[in-house]
Formats: structure tokens, sequence, C-alpha cells
């Protein structure tokens, strides 16, 4: 299950109290006050990861706590400070305020770190007390309460490159041949049930993300196939590439082109504004050249954009790259 969405509270921890004790020693025996202050409590931090691809690691979590500051000691020693937890997130993340749905951060680079909520600070212990009209105070205060965040956090961006396409077009053969990374890919639909995000990296450590998203049919705006939620995450890429497959005598690859830009549209007329690319993929099989020419025939006006490939042999797939690296770190690049 690919995790974008949680909502967890988050309850920072409170500060120790401060005590009252008195220093009591042979040669001192009313040595004064040594109560010393509290610990503060643990905070909640978030930091991006890019590591990361989903929230999968939080979900099911619906309280997460920071531990309390210890009390003050005596001989005017403070409480241990509890430590601060730190909760990963991937790059692209937004968090929102559970009750009102205001957005209260957006996490856009890595290693970005926010404080969700503060720990309360520690109490004061007696010796804080202590005056020149008033030598033995038998006063201390107790530790703050830590804060509480009640938040929704959503992953907004998955990746630089989202792979749009029928299902067994060859998408998850496409980020495989370019990553390196093995995805399943096999020769039935629905292959892939959950977004894959790959990050592809160059000689300049510059790096791209890329996202192989489930495949989508006709009628997928009205919920068909895997439907809606995977519409949602091609929202969340900043470029497409429409991955279509031109071996299919029996299919029409230009009506597949046609559809999946239907799709789009329906779900959200913006994802056609995105910048994206075409791969007629699987050149390798001989009928795909009839199809591949009648592509340019009707969509002469997307040369410069389109790329004949073959996700199984790797032909081809150098350009695609390297449009895909050019548009993606000139047009809203996510991932440093
Ligand atoms: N001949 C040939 N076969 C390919 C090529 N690319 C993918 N295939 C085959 O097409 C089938 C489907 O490939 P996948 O990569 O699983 O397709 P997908 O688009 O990820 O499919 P879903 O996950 O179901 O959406 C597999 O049997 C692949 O081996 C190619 O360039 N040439
Ligand atoms: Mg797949």
């Amino acid at each position: 299950m690919f995790t974008d969405k949680v909502k967890i509270k988050f309850q920072a921890g409170r500060g120790g109290h401060g005590i009252v004790s008195w220093r009591r020693e042979k040669a001192l025996p009313k040595g004064g006050p040594y109560g010393g202050n509290g610990g503060c409590g643990g905070s909640v931090t978030l930091i991006t990861d890019e590591q990361l691809a989903s929230l999968e690691h939080l979900r099911n979590r619906r309280l997460i706590g920071a531990k309390n500051g210890d009390a003050g000691k005596t001989a005017n020693k403070t409480g241990k400070t509890a430590n601060d937890i730190i909760i990963r997130v991937p790059v692209g993340t937004i968090v929102r305020d559970s009750l009102t749905g205001a957005i209260l951060y957006r996490l856009e680079t890595t290693g970005e770190t926010v404080c969700l909520c503060k720990g309360g600070r520690g109490g004061l212990g007696n010796s804080c007390f202590k005056t020149p009209t008033n030598q033995a105070p038998n006063k201390c205060t107790p530790g703050k309460p830590g804060e509480l965040a009640d938040v929704e956090i959503e992953l907004k961006i998955i990746a630089d490159i989202g792979l749009v396409g029928f299902p067994s077009a060859g998408k998850s053969t496409l980020i495989s041949q370019v990553t390196k990374v093995p995805f399943k890919a096999a020769a039935y639909h629905f292959t892939t049930l959950q977004p894959n995000v790959a990050v592809l990296e160059f000689d300049d450590y510059s790096r791209i993300r890329i996202a192989d998203i489930p495949g989508i049919i006709d009628g997928a705006h009205q919920n068909r196939g895997l439907g809606h939620a995977f519409l949602k995450h091609i929202e969340r890429c900043s470029t497409l590439v429409y991955v279509l497959d031109m071996s299919m005598l029996c299919k029409d690859p230009l009506n597949d082109f046609a559809i999946l830009k239907k799709e789009l549209q329906h779900h959200n007329p913006a994802l056609l504004e995105k910048h994206f690319l075409v791969a007629l993929n699987k050149i390798d099989c001989p009928e795909s050249q009839e199809s591949v020419d009648e592509f340019f025939k009707v969509h002469s006006d997307l040369k410069a954009k389109t790329f004949s490939i073959s996700s199984s042999t790797g032909e081809g797939v150098g350009a695609l790259v390297d449009a895909m690296r050019a548009l993606a770190q000139t047009n809203g690049k996510c991932f440093a």
C-alpha cells in the first residue's frame, strides 16, 4: 500500500519539575537552598529525507510523543533533558493543521527541518529564588507542558518525472532500464499496483526522481481500473512522460494517447499544462514501425518531444533520458 497522507498527533515532552532541597553538610548545617532546575521536555522535529518516497513508515501511527524532562536534583543539578524525536518525511511533504486544514509547512528541499512542537521548559529549583532578603526560599516551579500538534502530513510531490501510460505499455521496464533498479514488469495488466519511485543520478551528481505510476485505462477518472488514486499521483510529478505501446497491432497507440490525455483532463485540466515528453515504446517489435510512422504523421508538431525507444533493449533510451533531465532540471525541478 502506498501511503501518501497520515493524520497524527505529536506531543512534545513536559519539562521536569524544579525541586526544593537544602544543603546539609557536616561543616555546613545550614548550607542554604540546593534544589536544581528540571530538564527540558523533548521536542518533535520533522526532517526531509530524499531517500524516502512515501509516508508508509508513519501509517497506523496515531500519537507520537517525546519523553518528559527529568526533575531537578539536589546539589543544584539540573534534571536530564529528554531527547528530541526526529521524524523523517519525504521531500515534497506538506503539513496541515488537522482542525482548520491550513497549511503550516511546505517541505521542499532535502534536509529541511521544522520543529512541530517544542518541549516544555524545566521548572526552577529553590536555588533560583535565593535573594539577599530571602536566603532560604521554600519555593520551586513545575515544568511547563510540551506543545501538542494535531496535524495531517501529506505527500504532495513524489517525483520530477512521472511515467504515464496504459497497463503493459512498458513503464516499469523503462524505469528499471533507466535507473537500474529492478522493478517488477510482466506481460499482464496492472503489474504495478503502487507508484515506484527511483532516483537517477548523473555524472555531475545532480539527480532526478522518476515515478512509475500504475496503468491508467479509459474511464479511470470515473474510478475504473485503479482509478482516482493514481491520477492523483500524476498531479504530484512536475513533468510527465507518456509511454505508448507501439507493438500492439490490435490496439491503436494514437487512440491510447488521446485517451490518456482525456483521462488526465477529466481528472484535472491543469495536468495537460505540465511539460511532457512522449516515449513510443517497444520499437524492437517488428510491427511497431508502422505505428511509429502513423504517430509522427498525426503528431508532427510533437516531433521534438517524441522519442522512439525500446525499454527492453535500451535503444533510444539515452536520448529520452537527456530530454527528461533537461526538462526536469529546468522546469519545476523538485529534487536537488
Ligand atoms: N518487446 C518489448 N517488450 C517490452 C518492452 N517494454 C516492456 N515490454 C514488455 O511488456 C510487458 C509489460 O511491461 P511492464 O513494464 O510491466 O508494463 P507496465 O506499463 O509497467 O504495466 P502495468 O504495471 O501493468 O501498468 C512486459 O512483458 C515487458 O517485458 C519493449 O521495449 N519491447
Ligand atoms: Mg508496471
